[in-house]
């Protein structure tokens, strides 16, 4: 079963995540709910407020998605998307689309997503990524797991804070340090973004490569750390069973790390910035990253229309590809740790 090897994998990262600038330190996890199709609509709420990052949607309750097949499961999937099949009046709030919280947050847990497809295309802002429950925000923090823009290849995971919160440029990651403020009021809230090296793991090329796992640890003995595991780098085994590549996990992508009783670094402390977290996937379209005009006019999106918003409103046949498919999402929480 995929849940034993999991296991196995998790218990090989977390001896891993004894890593550099940290004391030894092992974290051991037990999985303790494994969402698929059907158990999403039971633990999650379908948001309809208006987009706080000003995209051109409209996010739709449950039982609209529902009627309008924009959600969709099944005992083995969740599948969300955007309306790909109407013209958007001027005057409405925008195209209809998905965001979804569940109701359950956490605090210590290690989340692993596996997603066959992910939206993609011109406009589209897909997310997966968590976000405190007591707010308001930026108290208690965001952490952006998987995020990017329109024609985009590679991932950008991210974390917003409170004030005092920064990272150190150079860090055991696979990734590369964008920014080292997490303060959401610097730098027009861009956020300690990480840009991971591998091409597939945003959009297009990552539905190309039949998607793969996202793992996100989210520790207050050692901070952040994220995964990418593309869906080659997963042997199969058989139908039912896939063993990760080890190996993969010994660097994360993005490793945010914070200060604890177990840390010594000072550059941010986890229990001041960071508590108990929801986790959000959504899809909006435009806003302030994907339709800002130096975004959308350098892309070649541009190409296809002079403003984001006029692209989203008169081509719905442009949004075939923009919808999450999730085989699973499986929830970990610490059970120790190991001297
Ligand atoms: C609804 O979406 C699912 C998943 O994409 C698809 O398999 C199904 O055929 C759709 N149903 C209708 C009625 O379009
Ligand atoms: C940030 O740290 C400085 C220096 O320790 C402190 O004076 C200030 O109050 C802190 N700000 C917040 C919002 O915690
Ligand atoms: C972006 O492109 C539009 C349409 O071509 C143009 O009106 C606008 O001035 C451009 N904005 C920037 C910041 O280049
Ligand atoms: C983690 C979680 O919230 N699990 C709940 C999901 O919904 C089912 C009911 O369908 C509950 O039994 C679980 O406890």
């Amino acid at each position: 079963m995929y849940t034993r090897c999991a296991i196995l994998a998790l218990a090989s990262l977390a001896v891993v995540n004894a890593r550099s600038l940290l004391p030894s330190l092992t974290v051991t996890y037990n999985l303790i709910a494994s969402h698929v199709g059907h158990d999403f609509l039971d633990n999650y709420s379908w948001e309809t407020a208006d987009d706080p990052t000003h995209g051109r949607v409209n996010f739709v309750d449950q039982a609209t998605a529902l009627k309008n097949n924009l959600t969709f499961v099944s005992d083995s999937k969740l599948v969300m998307r955007a309306d790909d099949m109407n013209k958007v009046a001027k005057s409405a709030r925008g195209r209809d689309s998905v965001r979804i919280h569940s109701k359950a947050a956490y605090d210590d847990v290690l989340l692993v997503l596996d997603i066959a497809h992910m939206p993609e295309g011109c406009s589209t802002w897909p997310a997966w990524w968590t976000l405190s429950q007591q707010g308001p925000w930026p108290n208690g923090g965001e952490i952006d797991i998987l995020e990017g823009v329109n024609l985009g290849q590679a991932n950008l995971a991210s974390l917003h804070t409170t004030p005092n919160c920064t990272m150190p440029q150079d860090r055991l990651q696979k990734g590369k340090t964008q920014s080292t403020s997490c303060d959401a009021s610097m730098n027009s809230n861009q956020g300690c973004g990480v840009s991971f090296p591998e091409q597939d793991s945003f959009g297009a090329s990552f539905n190309a490569g039949g998607g793969g796992l996202y793992i996100m640890e989210k520790s207050s003995q050692k901070g952040v750390s994220v995964w990418f595991i593309s869906r080659s780098n997963l042997m199969q085994v058989n139908s039912d069973e896939v063993i990760l590549d080890m190996m993969d996990l010994f660097t994360p992508d993005a490793y945010f790390p914070m200060q604890s009783n177990e840390s010594p670094h000072d550059n941010c402390d986890y229990s001041e910035h960071f508590n108990a977290h929801s986790i959000v996937i959504d899809l909006t379209l435009c806003g302030d990253w994907a339709g800002s005009e130096s975004v959308w006019n350098t892309s070649t999106c541009a190409a296809k229309a002079s403003t984001c918003e006029s692209f989203v409103d008169n081509n719905p046949h442009e949004f075939a590809d923009a919808y999450w498919e999730i085989n699973s999402l499986k929830i970990y929480t610490p059970t120790g740790i190991l001297p």
